[in-house]
């Protein structure tokens, strides 16, 4: 008995389909989910990872099968029948692609949108438009404050105010990327710090600039990725949702020691961020009344410096990148 060859197809696509299905939600790629946005990100990725298993299987199935099908047998020498073009298949190899390409396309498109807080700010048209075309420099805060906007904060927020944000983030934190660390300001306690910790569960908007070159803040864990830019602030919101120690990564590369320019990032309950917190804000007191005792004239710059900086995470050779720079 003969299987007719529809029916083989058919089988075959079944099968295809269902493995696709299967490896393009367990392909185990991508690291745990640690923001609100990974969700996202990750059902754009398992759907692209979907659709390129079925492709892979399809071609590699084919090649294969052909390979054994037509393979040269013995004392063939003749040459294969000559085919020339074949327009239903061409039309139909440029459509799928095409189709395939437009929704993916779409779906990134939409989940791009949503991400980075930009819904929270699309309630608000006008202001959001008003944010962008203003760049975020020191000479764009000098401007503001004639209009006015309060000086302290826009000095504090490295230089640009959202005006009229409609809901604002429950944390916010200044970010500073600098060759060849990341200093992290809580603008409502004034800690600085070289580890970044959040509390679980609370949107943070982060406000970051560069201070030499470009850099980029990365965190796997959040599917997020954002260049920190000299003379531009780039504002983005995430809400961390797991708690642990990821990598912040320097995805940009900005000079020799890029591949050291990482830190960790605490993600943890809003008491032990709390608690965090208040410890920073003794350091940073106990700090101060050391200073009083020592006799900065004895010392090069940055020796005094790493005594009250080195608790910070800071490495002794960024200390000397920002006394290059003042
Ligand atoms: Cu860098």
């Amino acid at each position: 008995m003969k299987i007719p060859s529809s029916i083989w197809t058919l089988l075959i696509g079944i099968v295809l389909t269902l493995a696709s299905l299967w490896y393009g939600q367990n392909h185990g790629l991508m690291p745990v989910q640690a923001s609100e946005s990974a969700t996202l990100v990750d059902g754009l990725f398992n759907t692209m990872m979907t659709v390129s298993t079925g492709i892979f299987l399809i071609v590699e199935g084919v090649l294969i099968y052909c390979v054994f099908k037509y393979r040269r047998r013995a004392g063939d020498d003749t040459d294969g029948p000559p085919i020339e073009g074949n327009v239903p298949l061409e039309i139909l190899w440029t459509a799928i692609p095409a189709i395939i390409v437009l929704g993916i396309s779409v779906y990134s498109f939409d989940v791009y949108s949503s991400l980075n807080g930009i819904e929270v700010h699309a309630a608000n048209p006008e202001a959001t438009t008003e944010a962008r075309s203003m760049p975020g420099s020191a000479i764009a805060a000098t401007l503001s404050d004639s209009q006015g906007i309060n000086s302290g904060a826009v000095a504090q927020n490295f230089g640009m105010e959202m005006p009229e944000e409609p809901k604002p983030a429950d944390l916010e934190v200044n970010i500073m990327g600098l060759q060849y660390a990341w200093i992290f300001t809580y603008p409502e306690t004034g800690v600085t710090t070289g580890e970044l910790h959040l509390p679980i569960g609370k949107q943070v908007e982060i406000k970051m600039v560069a201070n030499d070159v470009i850099h980029a803040f990365w965190v796997p864990e959040f599917r997020l990725k954002q260049d920190a830019i000299p003379g531009k602030e780039s504002q983005f919101r995430f809400t961390p949702t797991k708690e642990g120690d990821y990598a912040l990564i320097c995805a940009e590369l900005c000079g020799p020691y890029h591949g050291a320019m990482r830190t960790t990032v605490v993600v943890e309950t809003p008491e032990a961020f709390d608690k965090w917190m208040q410890e920073q804000l003794v350091a940073s007191k106990e700090t101060l009344n050391q200073a009083v005792a020592v006799n900065p004239t004895q010392k090069s710059p940055s020796q005094f410096l790493t005594h009250h900086t080195h608790e910070m995470g800071i490495q002794p050779e960024v200390l000397q990148q920002i006394h290059q720079h003042s």
